[in-house]
């Protein structure tokens, strides 16, 4: 059994999708944000950072969305090419990308007082919505011209990450300026593991391509 330490519509929603499309076992153990629950040291022992998610998992608690998502995929022989394949490499370097400028940059977007200070937010605000539209036109232009199975074609675990960092996004980089992620999340956002998140945490049905 999994459990997985949640708020909804965070990094765990990535975790929660690869779960139930994995058909893993697992329990929802909900963390009170606004009741300072990231800072509590018992949670500090499983995510020292105090970020969602973490994982727990029959050989250990796990963090960092991108680890866990290799992990699981690794353990169920899905969702990614395989170790030793020539589309590993691709894949990998894509996931990479994905969880270290994306992600990151999504964040401060959000929060960008946290990286400028209040009084400088606004222009950090509008820097990472550049880098991500920047970003995100990389990602656009890789499978537009390459159009990878692994992520064009089949449920992979970077289409998922892929597909929430959209959803969160979808102010500064909306999914139609993107055609080729697009298509992606279309597809995505009608699979039953989508759906069963989707419900379970009151997105709606078409959570990836038109969040709000
Ligand atoms: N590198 C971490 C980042 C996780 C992260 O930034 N999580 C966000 C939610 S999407 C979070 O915990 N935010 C709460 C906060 O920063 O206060 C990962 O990939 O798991």
């Amino acid at each position: 059994m999994y459990i997985l330490h949640h708020t909804p519509d965070s990094a765990a929603l990535i975790v929660r999708l690869v779960l139930e499309e994995l058909g893993l076992p697992y329990e929802i153990a909900p963390l009170d944000r606004d009741g300072g629950a990231l800072d509590s040291a018992s949670y500090r022992k499983l995510q020292p950072l105090g970020k969602v998610p973490a994982l727990e998992t029959p050989d250990g608690t796990m963090f960092e969305t991108a680890a866990i998502l290799l992990h699981l995929s690794e353990i169920a022989g899905k969702l990614a090419p395989a170790p030793n394949t020539p589309e590993r490499g691709q894949f990998l370097k894509w996931l990479f990308f994905t969880s270290s400028n994306l992600h990151p940059v999504a964040m401060n977007y959000y929060y960008p007082h946290r990286v400028a200070g209040q009084e400088n937010a606004e222009a950090a605000k509008a820097h990472a919505s550049a880098t991500l539209k920047s970003l995100m036109q990389t990602l656009e232009d890789m499978v537009a011209v390459a159009a990878p199975d692994w992520l064009s074609t089949s449920p992979s675990i970077l289409g998922y990450y892929i597909a929430v960092l959209m959803r969160w996004l979808s102010e500064p980089c909306p999914a139609k300026d993107y055609p080729a992620l697009h298509k992606i999340l279309l597809a995505l956002e009608t699979r039953p593991a989508a759906i069963t998140c989707a419900q379970a945490e009151g997105l709606g049905n078409t959570m990836f391509s038109n969040p709000y």
